[in-house]
């Protein structure tokens, strides 16, 4: 067979609306917002271009809605077009986003894309040469499709590899619809050698050969849970048909938590500057790109009390926004949680002979206490909830570790019925 190049990339999600982030932010930071699925889609055409690829694969939720917007219709169709100008092909399938019952305005795509229906197809990765490679494909006929798609994938050409395009959840992935459900063994009774997937944001590599099977992940991260480098695959399939798979992190924004624990710093001040700090290391970490941030506050602290006054996280996000907005690569907190607790002096308050230091000392007495299981047995077998919790009923040795977190709830309790 003859060597095989082809770039995979999956939920692009153009026109994302990344709600929430453009209203308070000044105007460069919630214009580049507004265009990064964009730019990082151009990013993509350029890498198929400079790498002279066979084709472009896009394994479903190419727009972020069914009623797909008129400016993301005719930006997918400027890259396919500059694709076909140079000779390169596109395979695309649609996803629950995106599926074939939305609107859509229905012009015709390059006659070099694929474009795949509600019925799975087979077409040659090159029509001059179909022994090459074979592209099978499925797009969602509408927005659920609860049915195992990969099953009724059944390869049946005589080319040298064969790529399988499909939006689904392998392995019942908790964090995304079970749209497609299937497994890594249903993919691998296929007979396909390349499993090009989409639907899971985060990349994934299930599988590096016999068959591949593969997430790329969406090449740009929406909210502050989509962290880190995003991007796609370039595959390079050489003769003997053993994929070798590079990532292209192509993201434009690059989204990260910062959890900060607030336990050695006295004032607003410290916090800042500790802020600072972690702001300027992610910058440094994001290789030239910009970032939105979250911080997670955390952990016993002097500035517990503080930081639960009304606007005081307001203003401190309006600080730091101050400070690193104004940047060509900027920095962007969107949203400081507050998850810190009030200092608390454990020996003091145990010596202090009121119901606080009591029930510090009945948790002192009973951390080793077997008998302890007895009422828990009560609720993790109780008839209903027991289907969830029997199997995580705590052992002997996961008693000290419960008991300190229930001793934290107690305390915060009555520290804030005792300030307030
Ligand atoms: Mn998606």
């Amino acid at each position: 067979m003859s060597h095989i190049r082809f770039v995979h990339a999956a939920d692009l999600h153009l026109d994302a609306p990344f709600a929430g982030f453009g209203a308070s932010a000044p105007a460069h930071v919630a214009a580049t917002l507004r265009d990064a699925t964009f730019d990082v889609y151009d990013a993509i055409i350029e890498l198929c271009l400079n790498e002279h690829v066979d084709a472009l694969l896009v394994a479903g939720d190419i727009y972020d809605a069914s009623d797909k917007s008129l400016r993301a219709q005719l930006h997918f169709l400027r890259g396919l077009e500059r694709l076909s100008a140079a000779g390169i092909r596109s395979f695309v399938c649609h996803g629950n986003h995106d599926p074939l019952d939305g609107w859509e305005a229905g012009f015709p795509v390059p006659a070099t894309c694929h474009r795949f229906t509600g019925e799975i197809e087979a077409v040659p990765l090159d029509p001059a040469d179909p022994g090459r490679a074979m592209v099978y494909g499925y797009s969602y006929p509408r927005q659920r499709v609860h049915e195992n798609i990969a099953r009724r994938f059944k390869r049946n050409d005589d080319a040298a590899f064969a790529i399988g395009l499909l939006h689904c959840n392998v392995g019942s992935n908790p964090n995304h619809d079970p749209y497609a459900p299937c497994t890594v063994e249903d993919l691998a009774a296929t007979r396909i050698d390349y499993w090009a997937l989409g639907h899971v944001h985060t990349r994934q590599e299930l599988r590096a050969a016999g068959p591949a099977i593969v997430y790329p992940g969406n090449p740009q991260g929406r909210h502050p849970v989509e962290t880190g480098p995003r991007g796609v695959y370039l595959v390079d399939v050489a003769p003997g048909g053993r994929p070798s798979l590079t990532f292209h992190a192509l993201d434009r924004v690059r989204w990260t938590v910062i959890p900060i624990d607030i336990a050695p710093f006295e004032h607003a001040p410290a916090l800042r500057n500790a802020i600072e700090r972690a702001v300027g290391g992610a910058l440094d970490q994001a290789d030239g790109r910009p970032i939105v941030y979250r911080i997670e506050l955390a952990g016993r602290g002097a500035l517990h009390a503080d930081i639960c006054r009304d606007s005081y996280l307001d203003d401190l996000r309006d600080e730091v926004n101050r400070e690193w907005a104004g940047q060509q690569q900027f920095a962007w907190c969107d949203r400081i949680e507050n998850h810190t607790r009030p200092v608390f002096d454990r020996e003091q308050a145990r010596a202090g002979g009121d119901f606080l230091a009591e029930l510090l000392t009945v948790f002192d007495d009973s951390s080793h206490e077997a008998s302890l299981l007895t009422p828990l047995g009560d609720l993790f077998n109780h008839h209903a909830a027991g289907e969830y919790l029997r199997d995580v009923m705590p052992a002997v040795s996961g008693l000290p570790s419960l008991l300190a977190a229930a001793e934290s709830l107690c305390v915060d309790e009555l520290l804030q019925e005792s300030t307030s």
